[in-house]
């Protein structure tokens, strides 16, 4: 398996993290980087770095305010006295509060949906690399057959518009996107983390050329909580093209694996050209975080599934917390992969 991944990855490593008003350290630390990338160096994968295809693949699913903003936020710190290695705010604006501010402070509140996604000074580096990961295995996916994108920060909580859930850039939207600028028909993302991918959901809510399909934990006592139910399929020009499959909580491998396949059967009808495969690790039974019980065969099964769709396939990694499942459920996955193709 190609693999895409850029140390700049490891520059944003958040300390903190506030879980029901306390701090913790935070879940996704720049640890997973290393984590990862030793499980795909262990396990034979081709390495490689994703260049530089610049702004414009992330502006076809981004806000460029927003996208401004993150890259300019630290530079402009100085506008929030006596901030300390972090930008982040605890004001929000709700959907009936909707100008513009121009000060900093404002913009954070504006621009995110909670506290788990503070800027610091490498944030921007991190992002932005994660990104390119993501286009150049969206690439690797047309020329080669399938690629794995080693993103770092994840991607799949983010919307046109706002951070949240660890997320910055939807490094999963900007693949789907990178494919459908390649031309030959719509593109499909399989979201198999255990939270369910709101941000993607929003992105391509209402659009034609993009069918999404999430399975994920019941979001009715989980996160995201404000979306990731059954009964969301898709509006306007998008009607009919989002799929969510939540499951109850402990779940194991037989009900998610039925799932994928459904979500499978469900990207198949729709003749894709593409498919990037959302891979969040921390459906796992190990996950810190996590809220289903799917073990390391459960990986290696699912990745068998996606591998025989036969599509162009790029593999966007997502959640996945520390723990000591996490590398060996990388290396299960893309070693299933591999084999089944
Ligand atoms: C990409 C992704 O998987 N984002 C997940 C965002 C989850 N946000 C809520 C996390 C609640 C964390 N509770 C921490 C418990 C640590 N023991
Ligand atoms: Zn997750």
């Amino acid at each position: 398996m190609r693999v895409f991944h850029t140390a700049d990855s490891a520059r944003h490593d958040p300390e903190r993290y506030l879980r029901r008003g306390t701090p913790i350290p935070h879940p996704e630390q720049a640890a997973r980087y290393a984590i990862l990338h030793a499980a795909a160096r262990d396990g034979g994968h081709d390495l490689a770095a994703p260049g530089d295809h610049g702004l414009d693949p992330i502006l076809a699913l981004h806000d460029p305010g927003y996208v401004t903003f993150l890259a300019e936020a630290w530079a402009r710190r100085a506008e929030m006295p006596g901030i300390g290695d972090e930008i982040l705010t605890g004001c929000f604006a709700r959907p009936q509060m909707h100008r513009k501010p121009a000060g900093l402070l404002g913009l954070a509140g504006l621009y995110t949906a909670d506290t788990s996604t503070p800027i610091r000074a490498g944030t921007w580096a991190a992002v932005y690399g994660a990104a390119q990961c993501a286009v150049a295995a969206a690439d690797a996916a047309r020329e080669i057959g399938h690629a794995y994108a080693l993103c770092r920060p994840p991607g799949h909580h983010a919307y046109a518009e706002s951070a949240g859930g660890f997320c910055f850039l939807n490094n999963s939207a900007i693949a789907a996107g990178r494919m459908l600028a390649a031309g030959g028909g719509p593109v499909a993302i399989l979201d198999i983390d255990v939270h369910h991918g709101n941000g993607t959901q929003g992105i391509f809510y209402a659009r034609a050329d993009v069918v999404t399909v999430s399975v994920h934990a019941d979001p009715s006592d989980y996160f995201p909580f404000y979306a990731g139910y059954a009964d969301e399929t898709g509006a306007g020009m998008g009607a009919g093209l989002n799929r969510n499959l939540p499951l109850p909580p402990g779940s194991g491998d037989a009900p998610w694996l039925a799932a994928v396949e459904a979500g499978l059967a469900t990207i198949a009808a729709h003749r894709p050209r593409g498919l990037v495969v959302a891979l969040g690790l921390d459906a796992s039974a190990d996950d810190p975080i996590g809220a289903l019980t799917v073990t390391r065969a459960g990986f290696a099964a699912a990745a068998q599934l996606v591998a025989r769709a036969g599509l162009p396939t790029a593999i966007v990694q997502e959640g996945g917390y520390l723990c000591a499942a996490l590398p060996e459920n990388l290396a299960a996955f893309l070693a299933a992969f591999d084999a089944a193709r």
